[in-house]
Parts: C-alpha cells; structure tokens; sequence
C-alpha cells in the first residue's frame, strides 16, 4: 500500500464494481491531536470502502477549523465537494456515496446528505455495511444485525438501514426508497429482542461445542490482531488450510478453527478471529463480544502484528486497547504472545532492530507469514508455553470415572498411582491452566 491517497483512488477504481461510486473524506480536527497521519487515515478509510468493492471515484482529506453541529464540515469545504459531486453528476459518473470518515450525529448526516444530493455515511455506517456484507454464519450475521439495529436506533435516523438487505437490496445502495423504511422504533425495539433471543440459542448451541471441544482438550491459540496484519495466511501457513486471506480490511469475519500439530508433536487447536480497526463502532464491539470470548478463554494468544506498516505502533495501541477491554492484560497476561508478522518486507537496520527485539523478549517473535521464513520461533515459543510450568499434582480419582482417568493419561503425565477399593490416587505432571479444563471445560479462567 502506497501512502499517496490520489494513486490509492486510482488502483481501486480498476476494481470491478457495481456498487456503486463513493468519495471518501477524512475530516482533520485543528487541535486534535492523533497517532496516524491524515495521509494513513485516509487510505485506510479508502481501504475501507475497497472492502465493500464501493468504486472509490476520488478521495480527500478534509481540514476542520470549528467542527460545526449542524453538518461537522465547514461551510467552504461543503461546497468546495458539493461542486465535485456536482460536476461528476454532469460527467455522467455520479457519486452515489459519500463516506465521511468520522462519527456524524444524525443531524450532521442528514444535512450533509441534503448539501451534497447524495447519501452519507460515517465510520461506524460503513464498518457495520461491510460486517453486514461479509457475515457468513448465521451468528455472524445476526451479531451484526444487532449492531446495525441498535446503531439505527440510537440515532433514529434511518437514511440507510440494514433492514433494506433483508428485503433484497443492498444497504444503503440500490434498495428500496426510504418510504418503505418507515420502520418505528417499537419495531426495531422487536426485532432487537428477538434477534437477542435467537442469538442466546445460537450461542447456547456454540457453548455447547465449546464444551465437547474442551473434552478434546488441546490448547488453543486464537490469533489476534489489526486487519490486514497477517492472521488468516499465518493461520493458513501453520495449519496448512486455505482460508480467505486477501489484501482487504475484514477479510475474515468468522472464527475459523482448525486442528494443528506442532513440529514437536503437540497437538493445538488454532483459532482464526475477526479483525480489529481503530474507532471499531462500539455497538459491534458489544455485539461480537461472544464471539471474542474464544479468545478470552484461549490458553495463548498471538499478537500479529504487520511490523511492515507505517502505523505498527499505532495499531498495536488499538489492539492492545480492545484486548484490555475483553479483561486480557497484554503487558502482563502470560498468555499473550507478539508476533511481528511481514518481516519479508523489511531489510537492513530495520529488520535487524525488529529481529532483536523479538530477541530480547522473552514473549514475541518475528516472522514472515508469507515466505514461512523464521516460523520455527514461534513453534518455539508455543511449545515451550505449553511444557513450561508443569506441575506435580496429586488427585484420586473414582474408579468407575472411567473418563477423567483416561483423560489425565491422555492429557498429563502420570508419574505415580496407588489403587485402593474405591479410588485410583494419581500423581501427575500436568500443567495446571490444562488441568483447569478437567475441572471448568471451555470456562474463562483467570490469568495464571
Ligand atoms: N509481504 C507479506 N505480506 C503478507 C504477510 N502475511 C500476510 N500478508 C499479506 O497481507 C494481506 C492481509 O493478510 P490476511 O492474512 O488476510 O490478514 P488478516 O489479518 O487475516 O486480515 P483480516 O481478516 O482482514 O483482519 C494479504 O495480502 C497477505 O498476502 C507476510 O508475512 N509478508
Ligand atoms: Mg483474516
């Protein structure tokens, strides 16, 4: 990815599209101080839209003396990019779209929509657009519905609704006038409550395999990080599956699992999540929060960074931020792990300052997920994770509990047993976040 904005737009309008013509706009606060750089924002707003296949016909950055209640933009730029959309009308390549890369409050929205003849959408619209286009379980997509409603309804404003895909049109492109979207609130308020429902039978559902999963229980690893860093191709690299990994933000939606084994034999189950984004609307964060709890009851969490971008640090905070809120503690839970991914792409003094890094810690490791090169520190790293902290316990078990038998030999090392009428007395050489899955399988347990 380039950081030229104008050549950004161009590489993506070769992309086939028929949905429609976007602009997008990155307004910049005066005083507001922030991490990335307009220039990064604004691509990965674009990247954004790209990820929808919205043809994004040009793409700008927008400066914000005194943010203004009413439409957020000045005066002057409003018209400055009212002319634009203006003159691509007459050109014959209207902008069906115009996606302001920050929250607008309803008010700010509609205005705009009314200066610029055009529909608009902020961050949170097209986040929540590409989760609804991209969700393949049924769960997937009633969480994003979900977030779509309660979006919609806090705002009660609804100049695009999610709903509109339900009747066969696409969002906010192409679906049916707005007067047939004469939804109330009292309906939204229904089917909110009725998607809770569905949702807590399907994830009773899910609980329930979680549970048989743990039964089988090998560790598992789930794979974290900011889109686009690398977590689908290490996950398809280490498990040697095919899943959709592409150049685009939110290639992956829906956990994806797969048994591994480890060159040393270990067995894991590795777990491919959704990706994170700065400014994720909170509404999907609450709505994916289920679905984030394979990660909170993972036994290790990889980090993946793409250590290649411009904004590494940058994402790492935001990750790091969402990771804190799921109640997981990257400076200190055990259990996570920093991968710093797309290594291939640097050389020199950079590679070798990542290089040491990865060195000096004792949880991180560099690699490429892409050539495989140095994918052996991080089977490294897991196997070591997995040995370390072995402990010698001591456990009677009934007898006719034929299964915990069988699992602690299957699971642990049994060093020692005595057997009396009605007990075996083991001792056994187990680690003791393995042994917690005898006990509570598939529960949060608390960092070691
Ligand atoms: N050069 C290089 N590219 C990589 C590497 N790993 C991944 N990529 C590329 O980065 C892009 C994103 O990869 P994905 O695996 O889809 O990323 P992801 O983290 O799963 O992204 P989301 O599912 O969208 O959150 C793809 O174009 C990959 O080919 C790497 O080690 N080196
Ligand atoms: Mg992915």
């Amino acid at each position: 990815m380039g950081t030229n904005p104008n050549t950004d737009s161009k590489t993506i309008e070769t992309r086939q599209s028929n949905l429609g013509r976007a602009l997008v706009l990155h307004p910049v606060l005066r005083g507001v101080e922030t991490v990335r750089s307009p220039e990064a924002s604004l691509e990965e707003a674009v990247g954004l839209a790209a990820a929808i296949e919205l043809e994004v016909a040009q793409a700008a950055i927008v400066k914000v003396n005194q943010p203004r209640p009413a439409t957020l933009l000045g005066g002057g730029a409003i018209e400055q990019q009212a002319k634009l959309i203006e003159d691509a009308r007459e050109a014959g390549e209207a902008i069906d779209l115009v996606i302001v890369d920050h929250l607008l409050t309803p008010v700010q929205q509609r205005n705009l929509e009314t200066a610029f003849g055009a529909k608009v959408i902020d961050r949170t619209g097209l986040i929540l657009e590409i989760f609804g286009a991209r969700a393949r379980t049924h769960e997937g997509q009633l969480q994003v519905e979900l977030a779509s409603l309660t979006y919609q309804k806090s705002r009660l404003v609804r100049s695009w609704t999610h709903l509109e895909r339900q009747r066969g049109g696409f969002g906010f492109l192409g679906g049916p006038g707005e007067s047939q979207l004469e939804l109330d609130r009292r309906l939204i308020g229904n089917r909110i409550v009725k998607i809770k429902r569905e949702l807590d039978d399907v994830r009773r559902t899910r609980g329930l395999h979680r549970k048989a999963r743990a039964k089988v229980p090998y560790p598992v690893v789930a794979l974290v990080g900011y889109t686009n860093a690398g977590k689908s191709t290490l996950f398809n690299r280490m498990a040697g599956a095919d899943v959709f990994a592409k150049n685009l933000l939110f290639a992956t939606l829906d956990p994806t699992m797969r048994q591994v084994v480890l060159p040393s034999g270990r067995k894991v189950i590795l777990s491919d999540t959704v990706g994170f984004i700065s400014d994720l609307p909170t509404h999907l964060v609450a709505a994916f929060r289920a679905t984030l709890e394979e990660v909170q009851s993972a036994d290790i969490i990889l980090h993946v960074r793409d250590i290649a971008h411009p904004d590494t640090e940058a994402q790492k905070a935001d990750v790091e931020a969402i990771l804190t809120d799921l109640g997981i503690d990257p400076e200190r839970d055990p259990r996570v792990v920093e991968v710093s991914n797309k290594i291939d792409l640097l050389d020199g003094a950079e590679l070798e300052a990542v290089l040491a890094r990865a060195e000096r810690s004792g949880n991180a490791c560099a690699l490429s997920a892409a050539t495989g090169e140095r994918l052996d520190t991080l089977f490294r790293i897991l196997d070591e994770r997995m040995t370390a902290g072995r402990e010698l316990v001591e456990l009677d078990v009934e007898h006719g509990d034929g299964a915990t038998l069988a699992w602690l030999y299957a699971h642990g090392e049994v060093v020692g047993r005595r057997d009396d009428d009605s007990h075996a007395h083991l001792q056994v050489a187990i680690e003791p976040a393995t042994l917690a899955r005898l006990g509570h399988p598939g529960q949060e347990r608390a960092a070691a």
